[in-house]
């Protein structure tokens, strides 16, 4: 099918790297996409070889292009240009319109997922525009993960993979990752892992500036500082399937956002989530929703202690809390990661959702 999918970018890259990555995804089975988009600069390091199949289109030309796909995706509610709406409208059959939303949690997404919005007036009158919700439960829209994912994973080399990066882990050290909006738990982080030796590669951007600026320093991407036990590399911006990788090179990961978290889980190694912060504090019922799911059928030492550091690192300073038992933090998202691998994935559901099986 011929796909148009819509991505305006409101902030951050999450927008933009959802989009990519579910327009890459579907291209790779067999479709066509373009991806309309307001700032496409990002897909320079986020994308630089681009994907066979997906056209990067300017967001201003959508309203004159000649011809309207077969699934038109609006992502994230970002209001498609009236003039192309028109166009759907004139289509024959009309496209399948299809509002992708944010990745929740919480219990309104099961009850939310797949609801129609008849359009009874402005230049899409007559159309039905129909509401898909990523989720974590078969009774929503799935995450992204594309086929044969899990097993590239498996034939993962990390060692030669960070030696390839510039990053080799010395003998017994320990490596982490760091991809982090302003986090005034940051200080307290550093110094808890400072105390034995590990590596902290650190993404570039807020992360990396707020690290630098901790040190009294300038992140120069490839550079090494040493802090107490801790060596501290700061990288350069990766391709999204290399920034999969750092995370699956790893023994713990510290991610942000909606695309980066779902890439933790299926890296499948420890992780701690700093979610996107909204004014009216609406993201901590949202992180709870999260947690709950995550840690179902945890221990109690092990649940208590994840959410005490979730809690922490997106609280604010206070005492850095107890770290969780790391053994048994590792088999809660690796049981985790197996029941959400039972579950078909965002692209299948969605091609199913639309009547396609592929
Ligand atoms: O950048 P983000 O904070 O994006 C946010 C969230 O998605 C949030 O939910 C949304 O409301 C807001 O944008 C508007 O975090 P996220 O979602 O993880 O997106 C980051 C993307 O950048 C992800 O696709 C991975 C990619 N990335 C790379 O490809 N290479 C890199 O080196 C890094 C650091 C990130």
């Amino acid at each position: 099918m011929q796909w148009e999918v819509f991505c305006r970018v409101i902030d951050n890259y999450g927008d933009l790297g959802v989009c990519w990555r579910l327009s890459a995804d579907l291209a790779a089975r067999g479709h066509w996409v373009r991806l309309w988009t307001d700032d496409a600069a990002p897909l320079a390091w986020m994308a630089p070889a681009g994907a066979p199949g997906v056209e990067v289109r300017r967001w201003d030309e959508a309203a004159s292009t000649a011809q309207v796909g077969d699934v038109v995706v609006e992502a994230f509610g970002c209001e498609l240009p009236p003039g192309f709406v028109a166009q759907m409208a004139a289509r024959v059959p009309a496209p399948a319109w299809i509002n992708l939303e944010y990745l929740s949690a919480e219990s309104y997404v099961e009850r939310s997922h797949g609801l129609r919005s008849p359009q009874f007036s402005g230049p899409g009158a007559g159309l039905d525009k129909r509401f898909y919700y990523p989720g974590f439960t078969p009774r929503t829209g799935g995450l992204l993960r594309e086929p044969g994912l899990l097993a590239q994973q498996a034939g993962f080399d990390r060692g030669a993979w960070l030696q390839r990066l510039g990053f080799a882990p010395h003998a017994g050290e320990r490596v982490a990752s760091l991809f982090c909006y302003d986090n005034p738990a940051l200080p307290g982080l550093l110094a808890r892992l400072a105390e034995r030796p590990q590596l902290l590669l650190v993404t570039p951007g807020l992360a990396a500036t707020q690290v630098a600026a901790g040190l009294g320093l300038t992140p120069e991407p490839g550079s090494v500082v040493q802090h107490g036990a801790l060596r501290i590399g700061f990288l350069p911006a990766l391709p999204q399937p290399e920034f999969d990788r750092l995370l699956w090179a790893t023994d713990l990961n510290f991610v942000r956002g909606e695309d980066s978290v779902v890439r933790a889980i299926w890296a499948g190694r420890p992780f701690v989530w700093q979610i996107y912060p909204q004014h009216d504090q609406v993201h901590l019922d949202k992180l709870e929703a999260f947690l709950a799911r995550f840690l179902a059928g945890a221990g109690e030492p092990l649940a208590t202690a994840v959410r005490t550091l979730w809690q922490a690192w997106n609280g604010g300073a206070g005492a850095w809390p107890a770290w969780p038992d790391e053994a048994d933090w590792s088999a809660q998202v690796l049981r985790w990661r197996e029941t959400l691998l039972a579950e078909a994935d965002l692209c299948s559901r969605l091609l199913g959702f639309l009547g396609r099986t592929g």
